[in-house]
């Protein structure tokens, strides 16, 4: 778990540009791609990692919210920027609103005793889980992925190298 908002704060950082850099390269056209009829679009999954940061504000930090789902969803420029949006407002509300004594609040969630601290590192590999997820529906519909912890198969063969297939 997470002690100290820095370490957080770098940590998401990092990972939250890797997410912006994902929303960056989808297009309106590959928005309702899914896998199948019952399950999550592209715009789908995107607008639940922009809402999953709303979701921390009962962790005991106030910011303002997600916005229109319905709008959002509808263009992948808006999805960009309503992400980069809310994760900026979440880490200004932490470094505004909490000290490190707040990571080892806990809050009952699910049944379960969370420590804050947890809850973030919860939310940053969540956060990748989802990644993981439209990478694949963006390939389908087309796409090129940007590569987040390595190369994707196109970075191998521009760096001359042989693509891990
Ligand atoms: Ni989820």
């Amino acid at each position: 778990m997470f002690t100290s908002i820095a370490s957080f704060v770098e940590e998401w950082e990092r990972e939250a540009k890797m997410t912006a850099g994902l929303l960056d390269a989808l297009t309106d056209e590959s928005l309702d791609r899914k896998i199948d009829g019952n399950r999550r679009s592209l715009s789908g999954l995107a607008w639940h990692l922009i809402a999953s940061i709303e979701y921390m504000g009962p962790l005991g930090l106030s910011f303002e919210g997600a916005g229109d789902e319905d709008a959002t969803k509808r263009s992948a420029a808006a999805l960009a920027h309503a992400y980069r949006s809310i994760s900026d407002r979440f880490i200004e509300a932490m470094q505004e609103q909490w000290s490190d004594a707040n990571l080892a609040d806990q809050l009952e969630i699910a049944g379960e005793l969370w420590k804050n601290g947890d809850s973030l590192r919860f939310s940053l590999m969540h956060q990748a889980h989802h990644r993981g997820q439209m990478t694949v529906l963006m390939r389908q519909a087309g796409l090129r992925p940007p590569g987040l912890y390595g190369p994707v198969y196109e970075g191998w063969i521009e760096r001359g190298m042989a693509p891990l297939a």
